[in-house]
């Protein structure tokens, strides 16, 4: 029974004890107690003054040695961790940018433009002009226009005009319009080091702004870019968990975020010398599995099954199948070249910006990707036989025919039909209640909140059950999808008017978006929703919410920021990143709204998170008026007869 009972990952990580390999789940019960001071945010060693602390009794010192405050610690901490995160898309989005570049100008072997329209939709918000032009021309243009969105030394971002006029208002009112992508995250540096910025409002107008930089900037030049060159996500069959890996079969897995990687992968393995040392082996074919975000990207576009999310990385490895984890940049924990000296896998890095001490490196470059792509091919091919069958673990058969790809494009497609896309019967159905909103989850997965906890597979349930459509992108998507979710018979156990949009439309109550960069497919969504018409003028208006229960990444701080910045009321798990300043505190859970028209919220109790969106949305949907009186009232005995009385069927009509 037990078995039965526990997740995939579970057995894994029990397994994992059992054969006596370590796991993240143990460095993290060896870390405990965890620094108060740092988990506080009173901690700065900005300079070397410090390390100074500030104890939160108030027994202690009550300022660092140059006189910075509680809120002037929290502050920058958090200014320098929406900076990192904004960068961490961002660089991804300017390697994107010079892979378009590199492909409109015939430099990028087997890279092409596979979205001519996306690529339309682009220039035409560049101002890039497409009349008697060749798409490589275009595209070329596009991608040039796309690097300057980083250095450029005048203006503001150009995809900030795809957001409702009210919106980019109140940005201009507050100062916080993110100009070039670079300036903002260097600015953010600037600012933070000792005797910059210390007025911790002031500090957190420019976390907005690089945030707004990160969501309308690099996630979403990101998201463009790769739609136009891999192919804008449509509906797709896909498999998800450990199970994805075969026994009989040769199995590498991609690990990481950048998607020209993946693609250069899947393209090689249909190469017909890979095809023929695969058969040499006695292997019965090739798989390709993906992780974290880089999974996420290869489920949406083209169906290719995932392996799992962040917190399962190193049990990827323990299933002793994989002969090689290819890896780019982000989320790739060093403990992976440990895990693997256990077994056969061999680890090898791509990017010279990241490289992992005992890892094998294969250089990756626009230029010669295919062939870096073969070459690591063949290093797996050529290491399946040093695979000892003895090791092999594969906790269980992978979870089938989920559904995901659901872009915004797609959404809209879907709703409306090919001819007359729009948001139009999404908007209807919220505002005669058969939705009452709509909840993205993003972000990551971590061990501090238990291990292999179900955290938004239970959300999820509790949110469709209420009439919630839910998008997902990130690892939130990824457990979901290894949950079990992402099918369409998850309709059965929506509420009924949630149900009946599903049916209608053809779509399981939960969307797979795509990867952590995709969440500006929301940013979009919403603004399309909110300029549609019915549910008020802003995104800030919507009955929506998005939540993120086990935050790790500064990447998700800036989601998280750039959404409150675009007007969204956002709930994080477990602890705040500012717990030890009661004024930062203030400003992010409360007086943000005043500013931008949404705020955070920090929750502890996971559990608390489904009730405090859906109050939200409810309150949202209030002020809307389109919670009606007729609907929300208790009727009395009196009262109900007078209504008998007026429905009664009048004689003669039937
Ligand atoms: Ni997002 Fe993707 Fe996952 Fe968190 Fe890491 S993989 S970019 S940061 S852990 S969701
Ligand atoms: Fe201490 Fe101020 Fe230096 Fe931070 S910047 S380490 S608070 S002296």
């Amino acid at each position: 029974m037990e078995e039965k009972q526990k997740t995939v990952d579970q057995v894994m990580l029990d397994r994992m004890k059992e054969i006596k390999v370590e796991t993240m789940y143990d460095r993290y019960q060896a870390q405990l107690p965890q620094c108060g001071y740092g988990s506080l945010a009173l901690c700065c060693r900005h300079c070397n003054y410090g390390p100074c602390n500030i104890d939160p009794f108030g027994n202690g010192p009550k300022k660092g040695v140059c006189g910075a405050d509680a809120n002037t610690f929290a502050a920058r901490h958090y200014l320098r961790m929406n900076g990192a995160g904004t960068a961490c898309h961002s660089d991804h989005a300017r390697a994107a940018a010079h892979l378009l570049v590199a492909t409109a100008r015939g430099e990028a072997p087997g890279y092409r433009i596979k979205d001519v329209d996306k690529l339309m939709m682009v220039a035409e918000c560049f101002g890039v002009k497409t009349k008697d032009r060749k798409i490589n021309e275009i595209a070329e243009e596009v991608g040039e226009m796309a690097l300057m969105e980083f250095g450029k030394p005048y203006g503001t971002l150009l995809f900030l005009k795809r957001a409702p006029e009210a919106r980019q208002k109140i940005w201009e009112k507050l100062g916080i319009a993110p100009r070039a992508i670079d300036r903002e995250v260097t600015e953010s540096l600037h600012r933070t080091g000792m005797g910059g910025d210390q007025d911790y409002r002031n500090l957190t107008k420019q976390s907005m702004r690089v945030a707004l930089a990160d969501g309308w900037g690099g996630c979403m030049i990101a998201t463009e870019l790769q739609d136009i060159m891999f192919g804008t996500p449509k509906p797709v069959q896909g498999r998800s968990n450990l199970g994805v890996m075969k026994k009989d079969h040769i199995n590498i897995v991609v690990h990481g975020h950048e998607p020209q990687l993946a693609e250069a992968i899947v393209l090689a393995s249909g190469d017909p010398d890979v095809i023929k040392a695969t058969h040499a082996t006695g292997a019965k074919g090739l798989v390709i599995a993906g992780l974290c975000c880089t999974a996420n990207e290869l489920l949406v576009r083209h169906g290719i099954p995932m392996a799992g999310h962040m917190t399962i990385q190193e049990g990827a490895i323990a299933t002793g199948v994989v002969e090689l984890m290819v890896v780019d940049i982000q989320c790739v924990m060093q403990a992976l070249a440990e895990t693997a000296k256990h077994f056969h896998t061999k680890i090898v890095t791509t990017l010279s910006k990241a490289k992992i001490d005992g890892a094998e490196h294969v250089e990756f470059s626009d230029e010669h990707a295919l062939e870096a792509a073969k070459k690591i091919i063949m290093m797996a091919i050529d290491n399946y036989k040093n695979r000892d069958n003895n090791k092999v673990f594969i906790p269980s058969s992978a979870e089938p025919n989920l559904i995901a790809g659901f872009s915004h494009e797609t959404i809209k497609y879907m709703l409306g039909g090919r001819f007359r896309a729009s948001y139009r019967p999404l908007n209807d159905n919220i505002i005669n209640g058969r939705i009452r909103g709509v909840v993205g989850i993003a972000g990551c997965t971590s061990p501090r909140a238990g291990a292999c906890d179900q955290n938004y597979v239970n959300l999820v349930r509790e949110l469709i059950a209420n009439n919630i459509l839910v998008v997902a992108t990130g690892c939130a998507a990824g457990q979901c999808a290894s949950g079990g979710l992402m099918i369409p018979e998850l309709k059965d156990e929506c509420g009924k008017g949630l149900r009946e949009v599903c049916e209608a439309v053809g779509i399981p109550p939960v969307l797979h978006s795509g990867a952590c960069v995709d969440n500006s497919r929301i940013l979009i969504a919403c603004s399309e929703m909110a300029k549609e018409g019915g549910l008020g003028n802003d995104i800030s208006d919507l009955p929506v919410a998005g939540a993120c229960l086990e935050w790790m990444s500064e990447k998700a701080i800036a989601i998280g920021q750039f959404f409150v910045a675009s007007g969204i009321y956002i709930v994080f798990g477990m602890n705040s990143p500012v717990a030890g300043a009661p004024d930062m505190q203030r400003l992010l859970t409360k007086e943000m709204e005043d500013l931008v028209g949404a705020r955070w919220d920090f929750e502890r109790d996971l559990k608390k998170i489904g009730k405090m969106m859906m109050d939200h949305i409810e309150k949202k949907r209030d002020a809307l008026g389109i919670n009606t009186a007729k609907e929300r009232k208790l009727y009395d005995m009196a009262e109900r007869r007078a209504l008998e009385r007026e429905c009664k069927p009048v004689p003669g009509h039937h």
